[in-house]
């Protein structure tokens, strides 16, 4: 059967737009991470996504929410191919001006991202270039088929189409190296050059030496979950890392890392949630943060009085909104240099940010921290707070259930997990097994206010299907509330409820 040179057009087109991409990925490279023209169309997409669908987003694919947005632009630019190359065929021009459209574009929406630089339209452009060249070459062979009316013989389509195929692949697999290894392998560790932390000693292990699936008392950095709207991690170092303190004080001024190392330095065990983790769910973790305390900086910027806020942010363009007196009232919020005795990695903000105990992530913990700003809640609004989340957030009283799973063999049991309540701190965790009462948990080591507590109650599990049930009481006496609550607009409430499987 004749192969329609419709096909190898759209074939074509696909190959100049994915060998364009390639081309802008790589230029990417060596103009910064900025410049490249899927993280500027990615975190441009992030940005007029409605909130509801990027709930949607985080709540089915997690963690992976970015891989899925990689996913739906590369389907669209192999659309958008297709259809240039088909158009190309057609019309002489019309696919050439749509790639060199799309890539410029993509060039400009990079210029217009928080993070530009000059540069940022360069890879763009060469997307734009590269791909057009593509798109000419072959379409010019295709044109050339038809006009000799060539086409039902089949042959030399044949060839000409499986040559597009391999403009194809090596654009595919080209950017699933460039992506998969090449570019993150550019952004890489960040150097060790921080003095050690002043207190080296780390936390002592919790009841996870004894009770085997609960969560650790202290969060393994590489499993410490990551949430934020960078669409590829910001690339900052200490040298030029600087932070500006502005706004509506006496004294606004700028501070070098340098400068920040030689301020006292605290070291304090935090546990860090999101305001989207759902009940039961993974976005917490808990270490110990060493940093500067905000309130230093803070003063010696004079604040006016009718400062209400600390707006911050971050190299990715976003920005949080923390209470003032939050920041001043003792509980040590700071500028965070080290995770666990070690510098920030580069996905958790390195080389600085920030962590303010007792509130959620999107409003107290700016990562790649950039500014910090004070001013009122009328005169400025933080990244999230547009988009229908609460303007302050602190956390919620949670419980987690990590043991048993779903499924058990009947006889002596372990029930066991999790419970924060972030600067109010846990004083009491109890468990339910169906209906029946509550029973009190033994709590595992207190490390403080700001810290999860572990908790475990010996079970006899006997066989049939059970609901087990748990709820804390915060430090001041208050019993989380069973009324269910979805994560907007300020965090969920609600019990976690395990149905466990007993054979
Ligand atoms: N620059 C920047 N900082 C950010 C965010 C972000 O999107 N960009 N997200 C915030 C949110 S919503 C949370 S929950 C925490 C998560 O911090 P982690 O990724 O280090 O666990 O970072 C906060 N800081
Ligand atoms: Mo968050």
């Amino acid at each position: 059967m004749a192969l329609a040179t419709r096909s190898t057009a759209g074939i074509w087109g696909l190959a100049a737009a994915l060998v364009g991409v390639l081309a802008g990925q790589i230029t990417s490279i060596f103009t910064g991470p900025s410049s490249s023209p899927m993280d500027a169309v990615g975190g441009f997409v992030i940005d007029i996504t409605p909130p509801a669908v990027k709930d949607w987003a985080v709540s089915t694919f997690g963690t992976a929410d970015k891989a899925f947005l990689l996913v739906v632009i590369a389907v669209a630019v192999a659309a958008l191919g297709w259809l240039a190359g088909v158009a190309q065929r057609r019309t002489g021009w019309a696919g050439a001006v749509l790639l060199g459209i799309l890539g410029v574009g993509s060039g400009i929406i990079a210029t217009l991202r928080p993070s530009s630089s000059t540069t940022s339209v360069m890879a763009g452009m060469v997307a734009a270039l590269v791909a057009i060249l593509v798109l000419r070459w072959g379409i010019g062979r295709v044109v050339a088929l038809d006009e000799a009316a060539n086409a039902e013989t089949d042959v030399p389509n044949r060839r000409l189409f499986l040559m597009g195929g391999a403009g194809v692949a090596v654009g595919g697999l080209g950017l699933a190296a460039v992506e998969g290894f090449i570019r993150p392998a550019a952004v890489g560790r960040p150097p060790l050059d921080l003095p050690a932390p002043q207190a080296s000693s780390t936390l002592p292990p919790g009841l996870e030496t004894r009770i085997d699936g609960l969560t650790p008392l202290r969060t393994p950095i590489e499993d410490f979950y990551r949430i934020d709207i960078a669409v590829s991690v910001p690339r900052r170092e200490t040298d030029d890392w600087e932070l500006v303190i502005d706004g509506m004080v006496r004294n606004p001024y700028t501070i070098t890392f340098d400068e920040l190392l030689a301020m006292p330095m605290v070291e304090r065990d935090v546990t860090l949630t999101c305001v989207s983790n759902p009940i039961g769910g993974p976005y917490v973790g808990s270490t110990r943060w060493q940093g500067v305390l905000v309130a230093d900086i803070l003063r010696a910027a004079d604040p006016e009085a009718r400062v209400e806020q600390v707006l911050s942010s971050g190299a990715d363009g976003f920005s949080a909104s923390t209470p003032l007196d939050v920041m001043l009232d003792g509980r040590d919020a700071m500028i965070a240099i080290a995770m666990d005795g070690e510098p920030l990695t580069r996905v958790h903000g390195y080389p600085a940010r920030l962590l303010t105990p007792g509130l959620y992530g999107y409003v107290g913990a700016t990562k790649w921290l950039e500014k910090l700003t004070l001013t009122t809640f009328d005169e400025a609004q933080a990244y999230w707070t547009n988009r229908g989340w609460g303007e302050r957030g602190p956390v919620k009283t949670a419980t987690r259930i990590d043991v048993p799973g779903n499924r058990l063999e009947a006889g002596e049991a372990t029930i066991a997990g999790v419970a924060w309540a972030t600067h109010r701190g846990i004083s009491k965790v109890e468990v339910r097994v169906d209906d029946g009462p509550w029973q009190e948990a033994t709590l595992g080591e207190y490390v403080g206010d700001d810290y999860w507590r572990q908790w475990y109650l010996p079970w006899n599990a006997e066989g049939g299907t059970h609901q087990i049930t748990a709820r804390a009481t915060d430090g001041d006496g208050e019993v989380q509330t069973d009324t269910i609550q979805d994560v907007l607009p300020d965090g969920p409430t609600g019990y976690h409820v395990r149905t466990v499987q007993v054979n």
